[in-house]
């Protein structure tokens, strides 16, 4: 299997700082030699290279949509370009505002194949706001809901179908932080939302069957792993923490029943913020489940 880094070093969409120092804090962390060893062949292709943060207030509910629009632009085609080689591309953010490119250079190849596509998102938050819910302006809060079609035109057009995607294609887990406004969209778009408390009561691998259940063997499966969807205590280097989030053993069994279906065709890693970690330990953690992602067990499984 024939892998690809692509590092996108910025905080453009994010409401603190420091999400641009995440794909080098991933390749400190080994990420690239790990996943070699597990037989895969790894291309570190670099980091993108876009605008640079001009830490700017919101205008219209949007925090520096130009410059958004120009990473995200940087991230479809990039991605794009790795799945046309046959390569499986993995995004290391970078803020989640990029997920919208990812994903839309992923919808994009799946129309072109005739894939069917699901989508994991895990993170502690629905990323479903628009400019007139939101109450920070972060673009980081809008990405689904941008690949939904809701959004400003230049966005959600990168892909070059508007909606990107259909809201029954996507699967979130972990959430349990939903703004007022935000919960009302997502609740009327009818997203499938595995929430802490669904968690707490059904317990992750019923979660996960349930979120799996569905592909066949034409499915893509693209994981969107925001950091913040592990526990604080776990994973303390990201921008907006969020208390009472899965534990290293429910987030293992997570990447382990995905690895299972052998189906998963293209990744994002994104808002680790080395600013705000200690000892870079949350990016290791990171490795150490993503090497779960790419099928690593403790034992022989057949
Ligand atoms: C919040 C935070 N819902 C917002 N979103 C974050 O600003 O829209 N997403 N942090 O990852
Ligand atoms: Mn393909
Ligand atoms: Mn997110
Ligand atoms: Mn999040």
């Amino acid at each position: 299997k024939k892998v690809s880094l692509i590092g996108a070093p910025t905080d453009i969409g994010a409401g603190a700082r420091g999400a641009s120092m995440g794909p080098e804090a991933m390749r400190v962390a080994n990420l690239g030699p790990i996943l070699q060893g597990h037989g895969l062949e790894v291309l570190d292709r670099g980091n993108l290279i876009g605008p640079s943060n001009p830490w700017l207030p919101p205008t219209n509910g949007y925090r520096h949509l130009d410059e958004v629009v120009a990473w995200n632009q940087l991230v479809h085609d990039a991605v794009y370009t790795e799945l046309s080689d046959g390569r499986m591309p993995i995004l290391l953010g970078g803020d989640h505002c990029l997920g919208l490119g990812s994903i839309s250079a992923v919808a994009r190849h799946c129309r072109e194949a005739g894939k069917k596509l699901r989508i994991l998102w895990l993170d502690a938050h629905a990323d479903f706001n628009t400019n007139e819910l939101t109450p920070s302006g972060n673009i980081h809060g809008m990405p689904v809901a941008c690949l939904c079609g809701h959004g400003p035109k230049e966005l959600i057009e990168i892909g070059g179908q508007v909606p990107a995607i259909n809201p029954k294609w996507v699967r979130q887990i972990g959430i349990r932080s939903v703004d007022p406004g935000e919960k009302k969209l997502v609740h009327e778009v009818g997203l499938e939302v595995y929430d802490m408390r669904y968690i707490d009561e059904m317990g992750m691998r019923h979660t996960m069957e349930l979120a799996l259940a569905t592909m066949d063997v034409n499915t893509h499966l693209h994981v969107s792993f925001d950091v913040d969807f592990l526990d604080p205590d776990i994973a303390p280097g990201v921008g907006t923490t969020i208390p009472g989030g899965p534990t290293y053993r429910e987030a293992q069994l997570c990447m382990e029943m995905i690895a299972d279906t052998g189906r998963l065709a293209s990744l994002d890693v994104m808002e680790l913020n080395p600013a705000l970690d200690v000892r870079n330990k949350t990016a290791m953690v990171a490795v150490d489940l993503i090497e779960s992602l790419f099928g690593k067990s403790t034992l022989m499984r057949k």
